[in-house]
């Protein structure tokens, strides 16, 4: 197949003995400690619960967590990950300090039991240490809960030399993350941008609530998808986080520009934040890709599922994400995916990929042209047999082959963290 070739032309999904062969799918967007309180925030604390109040409890789990309880949280998701198909992740990580502030005696501590967790299960890891600096547009200084993010620029930068000194192989690349333009003055995010490596991949949260997008208006005078693009040379290598409120200029402008949108649609649900503009993304031709942010699910099917379903729901019409000569909707989306994963993560997924059993129920009977939209499409029992990264079988039969023994550390792992006091 030529280089050149459209993406369409490639075929997406091969038969092999008894399954259906994808290639990996990426994540491109985990807070890997949250996985710690998934279906802990869903009762009703007070009648105006939005956001913002879980963000509170959230900072309550974060304060909680150390490089061991992050390191065996961490196992357990990406073990779950690569089971469900995930070959690939990014890993937004802004838990860096001691609960009271002060860096580990090693700064980079944290982020080496992400590096840990993913070397020991197998996933390739895009790690991207977070520049998080006030706790607000109007430059406020970070609460208590959130004393153990923070850097100064040089701080920052360090951390993110020394990580990426040690990045490289096939299964880590480090890149670059603002936590948010809220988090983040505008002269420490140039400072920053003029430090990177040219190749280096840039994440940012943005727009995702309305709030944010009505404080960025009041003291920056633009919008913050509208601020982001008129203040920095945004393009293939930016990831934009969420970007759930956006106008018309705002979406041409994405996909004018080249960043991927890192849609989250369980997590986008989950906290109320709104339903991303995908229809007018599409007809703009912006790349997209998704995430699974705060793992209330850890599922690209239901991600996907979700991104199509929310549109459904909203236009009263069915079979939205579809193009000319893309009439499948499962593959569709796919490919959306798939076409995005490499400048978002820094990786280009070869030999990954991801086997579905063709013994499941929900494929019998499936054919190449059928098969990604059922294993979409029907449910949520698993078909993933078998997962590999990088050419290694890291899943088969459906397991992990370090399931049990991470499984056992995450338990004492949650036990700590749920303990009174
Ligand atoms: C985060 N998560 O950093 O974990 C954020 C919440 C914030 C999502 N936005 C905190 N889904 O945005 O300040
Ligand atoms: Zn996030």
């Amino acid at each position: 197949m030529p280089a050149n070739a459209p993406v369409d032309a490639v075929p997406l999904v091969s038969q092999v003995d008894g399954g259906w062969r994808l290639p990996g799918i990426a994540n491109l967007h985990s807070h890997a400690f949250q996985r710690a309180m998934a279906g802990l925030a869903e009762r009703q604390m007070n009648p105006s619960d939005s956001f913002w109040t879980w963000r509170e409890t959230m900072y309550r789990m974060a304060a909680r967590f150390d490089p061991e309880l992050l390191h065996a949280v961490a196992s357990q998701l990406y073990v779950e990950m690569l089971e469900a198909g995930y070959t690939r992740v990014c890993e937004f990580h802004y838990v860096h300090h001691a609960p009271d502030g002060r860096p580990y005696d090693d700064p980079a501590a944290m982020s080496r039991a992400l590096i840990a967790a993913a070397r020991d299960t197998g996933i390739r890891l895009t790690l991207l240490p977070v520049l998080y600096m006030t706790g607000g547009f109007d430059g406020r200084p970070l609460g208590e809960r959130q004393k153990r993010f923070g850097h100064d620029v040089d701080g920052y930068l360090r951390l993110f030399e020394t990580l990426r000194a040690e990045a490289g192989d096939e299964l880590l690349r480090v890149g670059c993350a603002l936590h948010s333009l809220r988090a983040v003055p505008p002269e420490a995010m140039r400072e920053v941008l003029a430090a990177l490596p040219a190749d280096a991949r840039i994440h940012v949260h943005i727009s995702e609530q309305v709030g944010e997008v009505q404080d960025c208006l009041a003291i920056r005078d633009r919008r913050p998808v509208e601020w982001l693009l008129q203040n920095a040379e945004v393009d293939a290598r930016w990831t934009l986080v969420h970007a759930t409120h956006l106008n018309d200029w705002e979406v041409a402008g994405i996909a004018k520009s080249g960043p991927t949108v890192a849609i989250c649609p369980t997590t986008e649900a989950n906290l109320g934040d709104g339903l991303f503009r995908l229809c007018d993304f599409l007809d703009a031709g912006g790349a997209w890709g998704i995430g699974s942010d705060s793992h209330i699910s850890v599922s690209p099917v239901e991600e996907l599922r979700w991104l199509e379903y929310g549109q459904r729901l909203v236009t009263r019409h069915r079979n939205i994400a579809v193009s000319p000569g893309s009439p499948s909707v499962g593959e569709t989306l796919l490919r959306g995916v798939l076409a995005s994963a490499a400048d978002s993560t820094g990786f280009d997924g070869s030999g990954d990929a991801v086997v579905l059993d063709a013994g499941s129920p929900l494929l019998a009977g499936a054919t190449a042209g059928d098969v990604v939209d059922r294993w979409i499409f029907s449910g949520n029992r698993g078909a993933v047999r078998d997962v590999d990264v990088a050419g290694r079988r890291v899943v088969s039969d459906g397991r992990h082959a370090e399931r049990e023994a991470v499984l056992a550390r995450y338990r004492e792992a949650m036990d700590r963290l749920l303990a009174d006091g």
